[in-house]
């Protein structure tokens, strides 16, 4: 079955363009309820940490720097099938192949500096979500 959490993080390219609000709003009318929230700040080595994964691709460099060069907002959301419907909510990872009505088609600036992030696994929300949260701070 699928699971009822995602994880998400509104990017530092959207938090300095304003649109904060705009991506919260399109997150709410899509019927994802905020189960915890907060502005904070990502280090350089954090950042490594939380896209390992991504270690040995050529772009790790980029996306760290990138992901670590503002404030992010970070968030836990709860929906039914919250992975694959907030991964349709977001759109495609390059925005210029997003479906129009989604986020990264109208926030997003290119493949890297893409607005937000979308956990890709119930696994992966999971742990993504109690990196950035403490239990106390989940609702
Ligand atoms: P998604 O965020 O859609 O799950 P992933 O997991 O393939 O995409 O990539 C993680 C992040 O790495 C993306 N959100 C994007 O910021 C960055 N990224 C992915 N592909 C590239 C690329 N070709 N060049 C630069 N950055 C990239």
């Amino acid at each position: 079955m699928a699971g009822t959490r995602t994880f998400t993080m509104i990017k530092p390219d959207a938090v300095s363009a304003g649109n904060i609000g705009n991506i919260l709003q399109m997150i709410n009318a899509a019927g994802f309820r905020i189960v915890a929230m907060k502005l904070t700040k990502l280090s350089l080595e954090k950042a490594g940490e939380f896209y390992e994964v991504h270690k040995e691709r050529p772009f790790y460099g980029e996306l760290t720097e990138f992901m670590s060069s503002g404030t992010i907002v970070a968030a836990i959301l709860e929906k039914d099938n919250a992975v694959e419907d907030f991964r349709n909510l977001i759109g495609a990872t390059n925005p210029a192949n997003a479906e129009p009505h989604t986020i990264r088609a109208k926030y997003a600036k290119s493949i890297g500096e893409n607005a937000v992030h979308g956990s890709d696994s119930d696994e992966n929300a999971a742990i993504e979500g109690a990196f950035h949260f403490a239990g106390v701070e989940m609702f």
